[in-house]
């Protein structure tokens, strides 16, 4: 096998998480990840893909994955062995600001001349500070790298120049920054693949899992998700991916919709070589009333029968879930209503009524929605403490009118770690009510790199002291808890386990203030002898993680279809013109 031409890092939250003492919190226990987000973005595999599709030999190292599954695993050792044209490393989530810059630093440490280029939303966003960093040497910016990715890495491999390749910032021979236009901003999403190909393939390539897996325990709960869109249609307050920051930072004023045939092929192609669940993310209802007929017809028409998941931004009416129920075998719905307080929920901007989401869940299930789940978060514009802890007394009435249904799962987390850099109330705290404690890249890593994660937040909202969102936070995470044990929607096990798990996050976060009341090197070396205990109560807090999964079964057909992947891969590997490539940049000299 030829050596990378890229390779593809994926750094964890903070570097070195391992030997930091860090109460990360709930920050992460609403996703697949733990709090160092080892999950990468989808857009490893699109890039990937498209890469391989266009000649180029591409590699992906979760490293975050690797440090947190093998603790005596060598990140140093690992990248100076590597040895590609180029370093590719997200800052998609802000949350990576510390850990990617130091990985790049790791790279340029061992490998000096070999380029290092940054992308994802975050770096999009701090692309011209992000330039300031000696270890970064490219950022490509916006939601869809793909092809310039493809130009940059022939450029780099034939030595060519950058200067035409669209979204592309970068220093010139003088050191000066050079923003090259937003020139690529398709109005589709079609010229990618979502089918995970690129990731099979890898995996077979280098006959290894443990570096390109999506995050901890995915073999065992093997979830997928696909995308109906890049951009969004909507424009929440403290949303970094909202209509405003996409237009404002990533160079997108329209949202960019994926064929609904495209995403059912992506979908058969899941579920034919993976048993788990697929999660639908972003709304596909905002692509209008033939989109969503086609979609859920062709899922029809593909028999789908793994479990899936619909994100939706609003509360569907009772028509839509029937069209659900007639057209899938097993569907599931997600919400994030934010607040059960109309004006909370407003002020965020999902002007929706709690009757009218109520209402929304009854039909939900009368039409055989198979589960529900109910996001709610804390530290959003305008919510006080008393608003948070009116949170379980909201669910229990939901629950009593759904007639204690168990298969409503509501969930609580905090606006954690970040208030999104680019949302409305980033570029407008006072507006909305709140004061920054970063707004630089520099002040995020720092903030990174305090020991709970009331002081590693942002921003201090002016409608409560974070000491009460923290507490209320973890009082109204206790009182859903105890709710979902009442009805059984959790076993009573569970529940008490959760339970004792956010009292003992209570005690550490006051351990941790005690601490940082002491000056330091005392500070320092408080918080080194509480690192281990620290350590255990990091993951799953509100909930357990458990609680997120569906179910998933591998059968007969996957592992006959996986076996099929295998063989033709291993073909190909040794006939490379038995596949399939576009030679556009390829012929270039
Ligand atoms: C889908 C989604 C998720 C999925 C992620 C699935 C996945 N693995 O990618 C889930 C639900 C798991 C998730 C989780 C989180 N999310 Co989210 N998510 C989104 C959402 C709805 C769409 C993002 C998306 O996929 N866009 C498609 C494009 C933009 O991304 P992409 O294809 O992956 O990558 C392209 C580019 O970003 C770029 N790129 C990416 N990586 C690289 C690397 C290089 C080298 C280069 C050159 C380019 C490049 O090129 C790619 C292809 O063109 C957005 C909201 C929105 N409307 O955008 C929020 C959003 C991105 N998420 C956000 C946040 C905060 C999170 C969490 C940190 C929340 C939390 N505290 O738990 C976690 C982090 C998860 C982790 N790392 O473990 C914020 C980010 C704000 C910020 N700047 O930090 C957003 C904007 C909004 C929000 N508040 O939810 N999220
Ligand atoms: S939080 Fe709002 S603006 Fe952001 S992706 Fe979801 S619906 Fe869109």
């Amino acid at each position: 096998m030829s050596k990378p031409d890229l390779i593809l890092l994926h750094a964890p939250s903070v570097y070195d998480f391992r030997e930091t003492s860090i109460m990360y919190g709930p920050v992460s226990d609403l996703v697949p990840s733990s709090p160092i987000f080892e999950m990468y973005p989808l857009g490893f595999t699109t890039i990937g893909e498209y890469l391989e599709r266009h000649g180029l030999h591409v590699k992906v190292s979760n490293l975050a994955l690797l440090m947190l599954t093998k603790p005596r695993f060598d990140v140093e050792k690992a990248i100076a062995g590597m040895d590609p044209a180029i370093f590719g490393i997200d800052l998609h989530w802000a949350p990576h600001a510390h850990g990617s810059i130091e990985i790049a630093r790791i790279c340029k440490k061992y490998h000096p001349d070999t380029p290092v280029v940054f992308g994802g939303l975050s770096a999009s966003y701090f692309h011209e500070e992000l330039m300031e960093y000696d270890c970064v040497d490219y950022v490509l910016r916006g939601d869809s790298t793909e092809d310039p990715f493809t130009q940059l890495v022939y450029a780099v491999k034939r030595k060519g120049s950058v200067a035409d390749i669209p979204n592309l910032t970068y220093k010139d021979a003088s050191g000066a920054v050079v923003v090259n236009p937003f020139s690529c901003v398709p109005p589709e999403f079609d010229h990618v693949k979502l089918d995970y190909s690129f990731s099979m393939r890898s995996v077979i390539r280098s006959a290894d899992m443990s570096s390109s897996l999506p995050f901890k325990g995915w073999l065992s709960y093997p979830v997928s998700a696909s995308l109906t869109c890049r951009g969004c249609t909507r424009n929440c307050a403290t949303c970094g991916g909202s209509a405003t920051a996409f237009r404002e930072h990533f160079g997108r004023d329209r949202v960019a919709f994926r064929d609904p045939e495209l995403l059912v092929r992506d979908i058969a192609h899941i579920a034919k070589h993976i048993p788990g669940p697929v999660f639908v993310l972003n709304d596909f209802r905002q692509a209008g009333d033939e989109y969503v007929k086609e979609f859920i017809t062709g899922l029809k028409r593909i028999d789908f029968k793994n479990p899936i998941g619909f994100e939706f931004f609003t509360p569907p009416a009772e028509d839509f879930y029937a069209l659900l129920d007639e057209n899938l075998n097993d569907y599931s719905v997600e919400v994030s209503a934010e607040s059960h307080d109309d004006a909370v929920r407003a002020a965020f901007g999902k002007p929706y009524t709690w009757e009218q989401l109520s209402e929304s869940i009854e039909h939900a299930f009368k039409h055989n929605c198979q589960r529900f789940d109910l996001y709610f978060m804390t530290g959003i514009p305008t919510q006080t403490a008393e608003s948070v802890l009116g949170t379980a007394p909201a669910v229990e009435e939901l629950y009593a009118r759904i007639g204690n249904n168990p298969k409503l799962l509501p969930f609580i987390g905090p606006m954690a770690p970040f208030l999104d850099p680019g949302s409305r109330v980033f570029e407008n705290p006072e507006e909305f009510g709140y004061t920054l404690r970063a707004r630089t890249l520099e002040e995020h890593r720092q903030l990174l790199l305090q020991p709970s994660w009331k002081h590693i937040l942002n921003y201090i909202p002016d409608a409560m002291t974070l000491d009460e969102l923290v507490d209320s936070t973890y009082e109204a995470a206790v009182g859903i808890n105890r709710v979902k044990a009442k009805v059984g929607a959790i076993d009573q096990k569970t529940a008490m386990a959760t339970e004792r798990r956010i009292l003992e996050a209570q005690i550490a976060m006051a351990r941790i203030d005690d601490i940082m009341r002491h000056e330091e090197p005392e500070r320092g070396q408080l918080l080194d002898a509480y690192r281990e205990e620290i350590a255990l109560l990091n993951e799953s807090t509100v909930c357990e993680k458990s609680e997120l999964n569906w179910p998933a079964k591998m059968n007969a057909g996957h592992i006959f279809n996986n076996a099929g992947l295998l063989f033709k891969v291993m073909a190909e590997t040794l006939v490379p013109a038995l596949r399939k490539r576009d030679t556009r940049y390829m012929k270039q000299v």
